[in-house]
């Protein structure tokens, strides 16, 4: 077996200033309390997985119908991981190649469509993902997007009323539910209806929350009759870094045909191993508990958050994760937002609110999530006391001995939760 002490040892000796690197991210993972809500800690066996032999090797094709000699452990992996992604999450088919979030959108978009077919998205500022056809990215360029909102008066919730009026004046060929910064839970029986009547397919990205589906934690796009369901695996899944596609068995050629060879070339087998991990954790009753605590957490955060003079742009959240808008708040920006919250070692990000007068760079708000804490074991209480913390440095941004007496109490709180794997 691999020797991983020797691996580390060889790196220290070899390459001091990556080794140097790897080692302050470690001690930033530990001291501090991570927030940003697509941000995960992984297990102990998937490191071991993703830093394992498979990284030798080439796999182009499928388990069975290989380009290269020397697959029978390649297909072994492949095999399990793709019987474990239909199971956990209800599916005739999953595609586990896809290297990450942006291709595994992009081979549905080209398994499904032809240059400019139209796809029904959220807009970006209340929601949506650069991959859902922001105009910068190649797939806005390629396809043509056109969007739907969230309602400013029913808690942000979608407006279902006008995606049925942009539906059907625009006819898409499919109709995307899936969200980066959307804290309400997913319609997914609205959207079904909504497609049927337009003949659209269904989608859903639920990136964000794989984890909280497969735990059982939140509802499943499958069981509503979802076409094509795609999810990054190191969010709230807890994976290594990729993402994978399930889908009905009757899209299972256009989907494998996509991913490959109509978009990527050889898999990374370490990192299939490594989802195949996950996804077997993912069947536990701990990782139940898990996707439960983590909603929980969400919860207890977001009330205390409110209740300490906080704009939460929902009122409230469904999911794991919340966008405070910092400058209704406590007139503060969001990366100033964001700044401050660093240097007391609580790590959220800068995020716009819908319609945001202000660029990406310079948005109105932050985004926070609970799944990385939850999986180091924290839980309502420890979110009550966190809330407070960043009420605290929020309202002292400028006082820089509050900020500090913040931080050291953050960071003591933080050496009682270890950080898996570390
Ligand atoms: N970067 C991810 C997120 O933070 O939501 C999406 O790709």
């Amino acid at each position: 077996m691999a020797n991983c002490t020797a691996h580390w040892d060889a790196l220290a000796q070899n390459d001091p200033e990556i080794y140097k690197a790897i080692l302050g991210e470690e001690t930033r993972e530990k001291k501090g309390i991570e927030l940003i809500p697509s941000e995960n800690y992984t297990y102990p066996e998937v490191f071991a997985a993703n830093g394992s032999v498979f990284t030798n090797k080439y796999s182009e094709g499928y388990p069975g119908r290989r380009y290269y000699g020397g697959q029978e452990f390649t297909d072994i992996i492949e095999s399990i991981a793709i019987e474990r992604a239909k199971k956990v999450f209800r599916a005739g088919h999953a595609n586990v190649q896809p290297l990450s979030g942006s291709p595994m959108n992009q081979a549905v978009y080209f398994g499904f469509l032809k240059p400019g077919d139209t796809v029904l998205a959220m807009d970006l500022s209340h929601g949506g993902h650069l991959t859902h056809g922001h105009p910068v990215s190649h797939m806005g360029k390629v396809f043509n997007f056109v969007r739907y909102k969230t309602h400013p008066d029913q808690e942000g919730r979608i407006d279902f009323d006008e995606l049925m009026k942009v539906a059907k004046e625009h006819n898409p060929k499919i109709v995307l539910c899936g969200y980066t910064s959307y804290p309400r839970d997913y319609n997914y029986k609205d959207f079904k209806r909504i497609a049927d009547e337009v003949g659209a397919l269904t989608m859903a990205d639920v990136s964000h929350i794989g984890g909280l589906i497969a735990a059982g934690a939140m509802a499943n796009p499958m069981d509503y009759g979802f076409d094509v369901m795609t999810t990054t695996t190191h969010k709230s899944l807890r994976g290594p870094r990729a993402g994978l596609i399930v889908c009905k068995e009757k899209h299972k050629k256009t989907v494998d045909k996509a991913v490959f060879p109509g978009l990527q070339g050889g898999p990374h087998m370490h990192t299939i191993a490594a989802i195949a991990v996950t996804l077997g954790k993912a069947m536990t009753p701990e990782f139940k508990e898990y996707g439960a605590q983590t909603m929980k957490n969400s919860k207890t955060l977001a009330q205390t958050l409110m209740d300490g003079g906080a704009k939460l742009i929902t009122d409230g959240t469904d999911n794991h994760m919340m966008v405070m808008n910092t400058t209704e708040s406590f007139n503060l920006g969001g990366t100033k937002a964001e700044h401050t919250l660093d240097e007391v070692s609580i790590t959220t990000n800068k995020q716009i609110i819908p319609d945001d007068p202000n660029p990406p760079l310079k948005p109105s708000g932050i985004r926070l999530g609970t799944p990385a804490a939850t999986t180091r074991g924290m839980k309502e209480e420890d979110m009550k006391k966190i809330g407070e913390w960043i009420l605290e440095a929020l309202k002292n941004h400028d006082n820089e001995t509050e900020l500090a007496k913040i931080k050291g109490a953050v960071e003591e709180f933080c050496l009682s939760f270890p950080v898996p794997g570390l």
